[in-house]
């Protein structure tokens, strides 16, 4: 039997910093419905979906910087998305900002929750590639304070059977990275599903910045071929507080090819009927890794992060 699951990336506009939780709630609930009403199962939303992206100023107020948090998942703020996720019949992923205390400790990750069609959380990811400084950098209208607000992930990439599928998470930056795709790939990942905020600027030089928007589609779509999985990869995007933010939301199939691309910078659901079984043939093919995979040439992937030059 033919596993199609209609997936839905609702790709989101700006949000300003005198948004509430409820307002930005509000409007990932209208396109959860604009999402079911299009036949959808699963709606992809994006990185930190609740809030604008802090990150981008440098705050030294901690009670500030504990509001953009979530302490507890469902929030009060966010239940109503869980309520309507059951009573339509539709799973979805979610980014925020999670605040944990343990043991008096704070500890603070950038995270996503795959929640499915019963309203239940089924997984959570925790953002392992950060991006950005941890102090802030002279002479920059903005800047990008990752480093500084979150630890790494520490969950990994784990995958999860759900919606008929093999289903894995990742955040933003980590789109860029081959070893994220790999790491899901080697458990047979079917749909990898990721929220992306990406400012223009962010490396103040402008020919890098004309090539922003083809990095994001050039990282997902091999990300995809490579691992004969469907990516979903949904933006945050437009001018949010003065910084620029590129849309192009993307669905991706397992061939490299995109199947849905999103043409606005504002709130827009874009949907693909996803074959499941589309990845097959590339797995049991080309990208046979049990066949072709040869991981005694691989160690420094895994002994060594920067460059070390030869003699
Ligand atoms: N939120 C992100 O991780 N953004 C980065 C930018 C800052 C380079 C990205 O990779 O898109």
């Amino acid at each position: 039997m033919a596993r199609h699951l209609i997936t839905a990336s609702a790709q989101m506009g700006p949000i300003t910093k005198s948004e509430t939780r409820r307002d930005t709630v509000a409007r990932l609930l209208a396109m959860m419905r604009e999402a079911h009403g299009r036949g959808a199962k699963l709606v992809v939303f994006t990185e930190m979906a609740q809030t604008t992206i802090f990150p981008r100023w440098m705050i030294e107020d901690e009670a500030e910087l504990d509001s953009y948090y979530e302490t507890a998942m469902p929030s009060a703020a966010t239940q109503p998305l869980f309520d309507e996720a059951a009573k339509l019949g539709i799973g979805f992923y979610l980014g925020y900002a999670e605040l944990v205390t343990e043991g008096g400790a704070k500890h603070r990750f950038n995270t996503s929750i795959l929640v499915d069609q019963t309203g239940t959380i089924i997984g959570k990811y925790r953002k392992v590639h950060l991006p950005g400084w941890a102090e802030p950098l002279p002479n920059r209208a903005f800047q990008h304070l990752e480093k500084r607000y979150f630890e790494p992930g520490d969950l990994g990439f784990p995958v999860w059977r759900s919606m008929g599928g093999i289903m894995g998470m990742c955040i933003c930056n980590d789109r860029r990275w081959p070893e994220t795709y790999r790491v899901m790939g080697l458990q047979g990942v079917e749909m990898v599903m990721l929220g992306y905020n990406t400012p223009f600027g962010h490396l103040n030089t402008q020919p890098m910045d004309s090539l922003t928007l083809f990095h994001n589609h050039l990282s997902m779509q091999a990300g995809a071929y490579q691992n004969a999985t469907w990516v979903v990869g949904t933006a945050k995007c437009g001018n949010e507080e003065g910084s620029q933010m590129g849309g192009q939301s993307v669905i991706v199939a397992p061939s490299g090819e995109i199947v849905a691309q999103a043409v606005t910078v504002e709130d827009e659901v874009i949907t693909a009927k996803c074959d499941l079984d589309m990845g097959r043939i590339y797995k049991d093919t080309v990208f046979n890794f049990a066949q072709h995979r040869r991981p005694e040439a691989y160690g420094l992937i895994t002994e060594r992060a920067g460059v070390i030059l030869p003699e």
